[in-house]
């Protein structure tokens, strides 16, 4: 007895210290309450596939693989077509799709005497469906983020709906098992598709925009369309989670595009609701079955992305109320950005054990690119706490970020290229340069040479996914190197539309098709969100990419 009272008081006393601990303990319903009323409503349409295909093997195509129509089948002929003796059949959707499959099983003049066992593959790209998948390496994302399902009907007649939510274009039907006597066809094939983006009506480009644009501004606008669920996703496919540096991007091409900032603040706050008790913010969160961070990420470059995020959504809204909402939640994460300098003005990465994402390039130093960041933040919380009335919580930052902007260029820059190094093997990346060139340590003529000259150098190593690039597009811009960047976005998105994306990739290196993160194309997303930012760089400088 006096045990238990003894680890009841034990119990009691961890629970109030630990909620002692938390930061944001008198905020946390309530914001994640807030969340949950900024949620959307999904639309929802109904989607039949367009044509039958044949896989073929071109050595010209993306990856190796392209469909071509079928001549012989189509999908009304598939509908009476005894699947008994065709036994596999590939579907096309005509378009990217995110939602639930159904169909059903039509009787042909006999019994369903026994279940029926199919195997539907859906997916995103053509050799995403052709490469075999097992044996599945170790070294691999999960196996079960591929979209092949085997499933056993028991009903014929009936619709069958695919309980897992799944995202692709094509879908591939295969026969594993059934009655030799039970004669059917593949029937009422139906896609229902959802996304909380609203169609829109005009595409506000100007008349004079070039075609390619154009094509790029749609499959921009099909990407972000697939990643707004309920939150920002990052790929509709895999992860099928909000991250803050794609929550970012996403909103920047939101401004320009379907403008559901209500979104953007569920994302916020969602983020806020769910930090850690010293309120560190986590860098992605599952949504499902009720909204949960994964506590492995912490990301000092992400958390700063939210810095900018909030920033980016006062400038859309000037929603004074939100923002201040979370005005403690930007400092925190500054503050706890600032713990990494030293006093010599260097964010050194080894005080702490942030993992500072910028780029999926294998052997990417990120040593220039956070110190950059840092800077960057600093001057977005000082904009963003004058323009609240904050001053005062942000008076110190000016100074900070001078005295890190000299340290960069004192000890990162190699005073003869102009050309920032980054970490002990004093690495020459663009991306280096892209993200110094951001945060304003460079002026515009140093920032152009700069950019020409790592980009000519064959040996600097060149961003490896549509993310990084939309930082390289934005350095431009600002060094004034508009030309180059019209013709850069132009050949990289233009690239992948060429490649017959629908959706934009993950990753993409236009002299390495099968370039992947996670060791295995397949698995990659090819409808990623923060591949859509052509959006934002289309839209906010029509004279640029319009003319
Ligand atoms: C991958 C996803 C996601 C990204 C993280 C860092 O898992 O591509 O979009 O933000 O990496």
């Amino acid at each position: 007895m006096k045990q238990s009272i003894f680890l009841l008081a034990f119990v009691f006393a961890a629970a109030w210290t630990a909620r002692a601990d938390d930061v944001y303990q008198a905020e946390r319903s309530r914001w994640l309450r807030l969340a949950e009323e900024s949620k959307p409503e999904l639309i929802h349409s109904s989607h039949h596939p367009v044509r039958v295909v044949k896989a073929v093997e071109d050595k010209g195509a993306y990856q190796g693989w392209r469909f071509e129509t079928d001549k012989e089948m189509t999908p009304e002929r598939l509908a009476t077509t005894n699947f008994r003796q065709l036994r596999r059949v590939t579907l096309d959707f005509g378009d990217h799709l995110t939602g639930y499959l159904s169909l059903s099983l039509r009787s042909l003049e006999s019994m369903m005497d026994a279940p029926t066992r199919l195997k539907l593959f859906l997916g995103e790209v053509p050799a995403e469906m052709n490469t075999p998948l097992d044996p599945w390496a170790d070294n691999r994302l999960a196996r079960s983020w591929m979209q092949d399902e085997v499933v056993t009907l028991t009903l014929s007649d009936k619709a069958y709906r695919l309980d897992r939510r799944v995202s692709g274009r094509y879908l591939t039907v295969e026969l594993m098992g059934s009655s030799s006597t039970y004669d059917f066809a593949l029937d009422s094939i139906t896609f229902v598709s959802e996304t909380s983006a609203k169609p829109i009506a005009d595409d506000g480009l100007l008349p004079t925009c070039p075609p390619i644009i154009r094509d790029i501004d749609r499959v921009g606008k099909a990407t972000l369309r697939e990643c707004m669920q309920t939150v920002y996703e990052d790929g509709p496919k895999r992860d099928r989670r909000l991250w803050t540096g794609d929550m970012y991007l996403e909103s920047l091409a939101n401004r320009y595009s379907f403008q559901n900032h209500r979104l953007t603040k569920r994302c916020l706050y969602l983020f806020a609701g769910l930090a850690r008790e010293d309120g560190i913010l986590h860098g992605n969160i599952f949504e499902y079955p009720t909204p949960k961070p994964q506590i492995i990420n912490y990301m000092v470059s992400y958390n700063l992305l939210y810095v900018m995020s909030l920033l980016e959504y006062w400038r859309d809204t000037k929603d004074r109320e939100t923002v201040l909402d979370l005005w403690p939640v930007a400092l925190r994460q500054v503050e706890d950005a600032l713990r990494y300098v030293r006093p010599d003005g260097i964010f050194d990465q080894s005080r702490g054990s942030s993992w500072n994402f910028f780029d999926w390039r294998p052997g990417i130093d990120v040593a220039v690119c956070i110190q950059a960041l840092t800077i960057d933040a600093l001057r977005g919380i000082t904009e963003l706490g004058q323009e609240l009335g904050r001053s005062e919580d942000v008076k110190a930052y000016p100074a900070r970020a001078k005295l890190m902007t000299a340290a960069a260029r004192k000890q990162m820059m190699d005073k003869k290229s102009g050309l920032f190094m980054s970490g002990p093997d004093r690495q020459v990346s663009v991306l280096s340069q892209a993200w110094m060139i951001r945060a304003g340590v460079l002026n515009r003529k140093e920032a152009r040479r700069a950019l020409t000259a790592v980009l000519e150098m064959p040996e600097s190593l060149k961003p490896g996914t549509p993310y990084a690039t939309h930082y390289l597009i934005e350095a431009m811009l600002l060094a004034g190197m508009t030309d180059e960047a019209r013709e850069y976005l132009t050949d990289y998105w233009g690239g992948m539309v060429q490649r017959g994306a629908d959706t934009f990739f993950e990753a993409y290196d236009p002299t390495n098709d099968n370039l992947s993160p996670y060791n295995f194309s397949p698995v990659n997303s090819y409808c990623h969100a923060w591949s859509c930012t052509p959006i934002y760089f289309i839209h906010k400088y029509p004279e640029v990419f319009q003319r």
